[in-house]
């Protein structure tokens, strides 16, 4: 693996995974993203220029993603549009980024016959009740309850097919909600670190009860690199931390860190279709890959997250109103 392209390495967990792989491995990393509003040229700046190039382009356009594949020996394919609550404004980019951007990829990798690692979420198999004992794991059917999970489940969908009629050389991880520094103000943690840093409350959707299982993204980068390194074609892996934590208990954790009062927030208007929870087996990716997570102590990860905040006001500054603006009118 000596020449990797990375779909949507200017993302939050993207960038996180090209820092990572330039750290661990000798590979020269290409990294092709669109630049949407979600991108961050800042964390791609500050990587090293001969080990990193970036290609501004769009992984729907054949004409951008063909040559580009052509002189790789492998793609992690992490570009898509990524926020449930825009897709339920506006479903339109999530069904060409993630179902035709992935088809497009799909076509490429076959014709060159090059390995795919197809980064996916654990959305695609919808939600858990509270108190269910089981968790996901690989053989969970689909069931995506959103625009976005359901272009997730397509695209996942698509790739299991191009293995499976054409021989293409994928596999597959579906990770739990990541955390850590460059991830957008527009979800969850961000938003409420942000918020309390320009002085206002926490904004818990509905009753706040909602599940979700925390993974730094420095830990799902390395997962990612495990199945990129050892996975076995074709298979799928679930990415996982057991880092489950009410939102509640989550914005609770957080005004506590940050010297406000635990009760210190407000409900605002919920989702809807609001997923109840989400919770990982991971015992595959850590039986078979010998992958473990490195960061298990979720109280330390989100400091450490609120101290990378804190300190990078300039980077998340420019799009904090904009997304504030969204959210007001839609009284959330
Ligand atoms: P992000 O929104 O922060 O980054 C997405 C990146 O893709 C951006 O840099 C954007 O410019 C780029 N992009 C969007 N459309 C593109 C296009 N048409 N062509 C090229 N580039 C394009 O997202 P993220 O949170 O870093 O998620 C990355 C991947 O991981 C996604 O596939 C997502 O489904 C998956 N995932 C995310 C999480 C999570 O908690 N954030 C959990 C599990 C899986
Ligand atoms: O202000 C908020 N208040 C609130 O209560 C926001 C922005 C969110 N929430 C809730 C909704 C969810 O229950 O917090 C939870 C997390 O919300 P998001 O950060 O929007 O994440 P989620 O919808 O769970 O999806 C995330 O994890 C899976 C990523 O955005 C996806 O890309 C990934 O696939």
């Amino acid at each position: 693996m000596k020449r990797l392209l990375v779909t949507g390495g200017a993302g939050f967990i993207g960038s996180n995974f090209v820092h990572h792989v330039v750290g661990e491995t000798d590979a020269q990393v290409t990294v092709l993203d669109k630049m949407t509003y979600a991108a961050n040229r800042e964390a791609v700046d500050a990587l090293p220029a001969d080990r990193v190039e970036l290609v501004e382009g769009d992984i729907a356009e054949e004409s951008v993603v063909e040559p580009l594949v052509a002189r790789h020996d492998a793609v992690v394919h992490f570009a898509a549009e990524s926020h449930n609550d825009n897709s339920l404004d506006d479903p339109s980019p999530f069904i060409r980024t993630n179902l035709i951007g992935t088809f497009t990829i799909l076509e490429a990798v076959r014709r060159h016959d090059v390995r795919l690692h197809h980064v996916s979420t654990d959305e695609v198999y919808g939600d858990l009740a509270l108190d269910d004992p089981k968790r996901f794991t690989e053989d969970t059917p689909y069931n995506p309850s959103s625009p976005y999970s359901a272009s997730k489940a397509g695209s996942d969908h698509l790739v299991r097919a191009w293995v499976r009629s054409f021989g293409v050389r994928a596999t597959i991880s579906n990770c739990s909600n990541n955390y850590g520094p460059w991830q957008h103000v527009e979800k969850f943690i961000p938003r409420q670190i942000t918020e309390v840093l320009e002085g206002r409350r926490p904004k818990l959707y509905g009753s706040g009860e909602n599940v979700r299982d925390w993974i730094h993204a420095e830990d799902h980068s390395s997962a990612v690199l495990a199945i990129l390194e050892r996975g076995a074609v074709g298979e799928t892996y679930l990415i996982g931390a057991d880092g489950e934590r009410s939102n509640l208990e989550v914005v609770r954790l957080i005004l506590t860190l940050m010297g406000r009062p635990a009760d210190d927030f407000e409900h605002v208007n919920d989702r809807v279709g609001h997923d109840l929870r989400y919770a990982i087996e991971s015992g595959k990716l850590r039986t078979e890959l010998g992958w473990s997570p490195r960061f298990e102590d979720f109280e330390a990860g989100l400091a450490d997250t609120i101290e990378w905040y804190r300190s990078h006001e300039d980077w998340w500054r420019p799009a904090k109103d904009a997304t504030e603006a969204t959210y007001a009118a839609k009284g959330q």
